[in-house]
């Protein structure tokens, strides 16, 4: 009898995800959060609710935006909401309740932020301070704030803050923005499946462009200067024109420098421009679903590395690995023919 006990307790769960899937299309915040918990912790059912949700997403607006510690991202955030809360939205895909549950008054863009990775040791207690300047949005049922502060979680970070985006997106949401510091490889994968990267940078701070990840530097849509109120705005510009003249991208675009002062909302208008330019850009050149199919190249790529290492995992067990590794370490097998076998094994 004990047997069966954990089988009803996984159909049931697995069963009250379903039930989410309608609650949530109609803009029920507590569904909509425990949707978003379910696909985060990958908690039983969490891939069937992706399966279920996939056919309805692929409408939102997704914005990466990454830069130091301290550059102003969530103030950058913060600015954007209020401005795309001003926006109409020319294609609206949602119902008229909004993302929290109460009708959206208006016909402008409902908006899902996701603040990932504010526990580093670099951000401190910072998202107390995004919670405090973010206050005055909860009241606005046009706006989904989220932090997500689980690293090291099944499925690497980028691919659980993509799946977290997906149920925003299915739940209506129009356009979502991501904010992650950008000082890690976890960091420029997670920006690298937005639509419209940017990245923000600061005069000043000892933070040279080119201390700024390559790899960041390299996807970016859309440069900010952020803090633009401060000395060396102009230096800071001067050094992205001449790394830019060094490496031209594939699409042809260049990307725009927009000078910000984020905490008195100047410059706002105009990175709302530049990230409509980059789009108009992107369709005009038919490049939208290329660029998307790269996006997903990469995370089929990811979604598979995590598919096999779990199943690899299931069927050696933690401990077996631990004894693999150790007659490895003592070189009693090759690890290329050991890895060899396992994955053969993981293929029937
Ligand atoms: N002078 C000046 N200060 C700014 C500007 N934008 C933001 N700040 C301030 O910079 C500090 C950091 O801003 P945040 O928005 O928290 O920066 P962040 O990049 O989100 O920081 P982390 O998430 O901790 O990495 C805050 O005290 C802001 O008020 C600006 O344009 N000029
Ligand atoms: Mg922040």
């Amino acid at each position: 009898m004990s047997f069966f006990l954990p089988c009803f307790t996984l159909n049931s769960l697995e069963n009250s995800c379903a039930n989410l899937i309608d609650p949530l299309r109609s803009g029920d915040i507590r569904a909509l959060s425990r949707a978003i918990s379910t696909v985060e912790n990958r908690a039983p059912g969490w891939s069937d609710l992706l399966k279920a949700l996939f056919p309805h997403t692929g409408h939102a607006r997704i914005l990466g935006l990454t830069g130091a510690p301290g550059a102003g991202k969530s103030t950058l955030v913060d600015q954007l909401a209020r401005f795309y809360r001003k926006t109409k939205n020319p294609h609206p895909s949602r119902t008229e309740r909004g993302l929290s549950g109460a009708p959206v008054s208006d016909e402008n863009y409902t908006v899902g932020i996701i603040a990932v990775d504010p526990t580093s040791p670099y951000t401190g207690g910072a998202i107390l301070g995004d919670r405090i300047r973010m206050q005055e949005h909860f009241s606005d049922p046009g706006i989904y704030i989220r932090s997500m502060a689980t690293r090291g979680s099944l499925g690497g970070l980028a691919r659980t803050t993509a799946d977290v985006a997906t149920v925003l997106d299915a739940s209506g949401c129009d356009l979502i923005m991501i904010e992650t510091v950008g000082v890690g490889q976890d960091e420029v994968d997670i920006v690298r499946l937005a639509g419209v990267t940017i990245l923000i940078l600061v005069p000043g701070m000892g933070d040279d462009v080119q201390t700024i990840k390559a790899g960041i530097m390299e996807i970016a849509d859309i440069f900010v200067i952020n803090k633009s109120d401060r000395d060396g705005a102009e230096h800071v510009e001067k050094e992205i024109r001449s790394l830019q003249s060094l490496a031209l991208r594939r699409d042809g675009w260049t990307p725009p420098i927009v000078k910000t002062i984020a905490s008195e909302g100047t410059g706002i208008d105009g990175l709302g421009a530049a990230i409509a330019d980059y789009e108009a850009y992107l369709s005009k050149k038919n490049l939208a679903l290329s660029k998307s199919a790269e996006n997903w190249q990469e995370r089929l790529v990811e979604m598979l590395r995590d598919a096999m290492l779990e199943k690899a995992r299931t069927q050696f067990g933690d401990g077996n690995l631990a004894r693999l590794a150790s007659e490895v370490a003592e070189h009693k097998r090759d690890p290329y023919s050991l890895v060899e076998e396992i994955a053969q094994h993981i293929g029937k």
